[in-house]
């Protein structure tokens, strides 16, 4: 069965919006609008998935969720051609995930590297949530039967998962979703999309280690509220190596600090890295950081400026979330309907 083809992706309100943010989704998110119908989410329920003391509590939740939206407004996203909103308000999101808690696998779960990194030592300690987080994911995805989903390559594995809960899905249902006339599947085999130069933007601390929100240290990214200073702070003192750039891309290998550099200017320029290189190949870092500094200011300045300005009304940020909202839930209650006539359970 052909799906309709449609976009779905979300960010979790938890604080430090970054870089890496930016280049491997929300800037995608901006350019799929072109040619898709998209729903970009602000996934406040994953967010209190981690313990209280690291999403900050009420107050600071709704603040990042504002902020998330913003976000997403400030780099162009269009919220009235296309649906922006925060999970929360649609409750299909919870109900598809429990139906999905009694598809996937506990074995599949244990595979999960996100909730490994996450939940670290202390396992015993972790929330059921965090564990169950890839199957809110795949709710997430799958109420909105979304082909295509723009993530950075730490989601992969979830997509993955996400495809695996939607084929068992349609197998363990298959006489019910043709009895209902469905056809042959009810959920799409949903696409990952993880292209381009910045799928993965690394730490300035460590070229190592993804950059990331919960990084104690500031300078291992950069923030999309940090003004044109603690920009070039930041890519001024992010660890490299003592060699000159490169001309060629395989002289990146073995180089992730360079490498990561190299890409960041490739994703905010449009270009590709071998293009960057064309430029700076030979190039000592000060005189390369130096252009990238003037690239990242000119790029990130305006979106947050842009940002700033958008928080300070949180009602029109609001009226936007709910507007979403609403628009979402008419296509999530249409899901959820056949949801329950496939499994069989007794509605209104
Ligand atoms: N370093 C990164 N490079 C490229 N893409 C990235 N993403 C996150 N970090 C990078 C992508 O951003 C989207 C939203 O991420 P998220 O907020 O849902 O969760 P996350 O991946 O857990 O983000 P962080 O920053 O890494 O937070 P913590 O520190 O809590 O783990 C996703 O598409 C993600 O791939």
């Amino acid at each position: 069965m052909a799906f309709k083809e449609r976009v779905f992706s979300g960010v979790q309100p938890t604080g430090n919006l970054h870089l890496g943010n930016y280049l491997g989704a929300i800037k995608r998110f901006v350019e799929l609008q072109a040619n898709y119908d998209c729903i970009y989410c602000v996934v406040d329920m994953h967010a209190i998935t981690v313990p209280l003391s690291v999403w900050g509590g009420p107050a600071e939740l709704t603040r990042n969720i504002r902020e998330v939206a913003a976000a997403f407004i400030a780099c162009g996203v269009d919220p009235k051609r296309h649906i922006v909103f925060n999970q929360s308000q649609v409750s299909g999101h919870a109900e598809l995930a429990w139906v999905f808690n009694c598809v996937a696998r506990l074995g599949w779960l244990n595979r999960m590297t996100q909730f490994k990194d996450k939940a670290g030592k202390d396992r015993e300690n972790a929330s059921v949530g965090l564990y169950a987080y890839p199957n809110l994911m795949a709710a997430d995805i799958l109420l909105y039967r979304a082909t295509h989903v723009p993530v950075g390559e730490d989601q992969k594995q979830h997509v993955e998962l996400t495809r695996d809960i939607a084929q068992k899905f349609n197998n363990d249902f298959h006489e019910s979703i043709h009895q209902h006339g469905h056809g042959e599947a009810f959920f799409p085999l949903t696409e990952p999309l993880i292209q381009g130069p910045a799928t993965r933007i690394m730490s300035f601390r460590d070229g190592t280690k993804k950059m990331s929100k919960s990084d104690p240290s500031d300078y291992s990214r950069i923030n999309l509220t940090d003004d044109a200073d603690a920009i070039a702070q930041k890519i001024r003192k992010a660890k490299t190596d003592p060699e000159p750039l490169p001309s060629e891309q395989a002289g990146l290998t073995k180089r992730p600090e360079a490498d990561n550099l190299v890409g960041i200017y490739a994703a905010l320029a449009d270009i590709t890295k071998g293009d960057v290189l064309k430029d700076f190949g030979g190039s000592q870092f000060s005189a390369f950081k130096g252009a990238l500094v003037d690239l990242a200011v000119a790029k990130l300045g305006p979106i947050g400026a842009e940002m700033k300005r958008l928080v300070r009304d949180p009602t029109a940020i609001d009226a936007v979330l709910v507007d979403g909202a609403d628009r979402a839930r008419t296509i999530a209650d249409e899901t959820m309907k056949a949801v329950k006539d496939i499994v069989g359970f007794v509605r209104r």
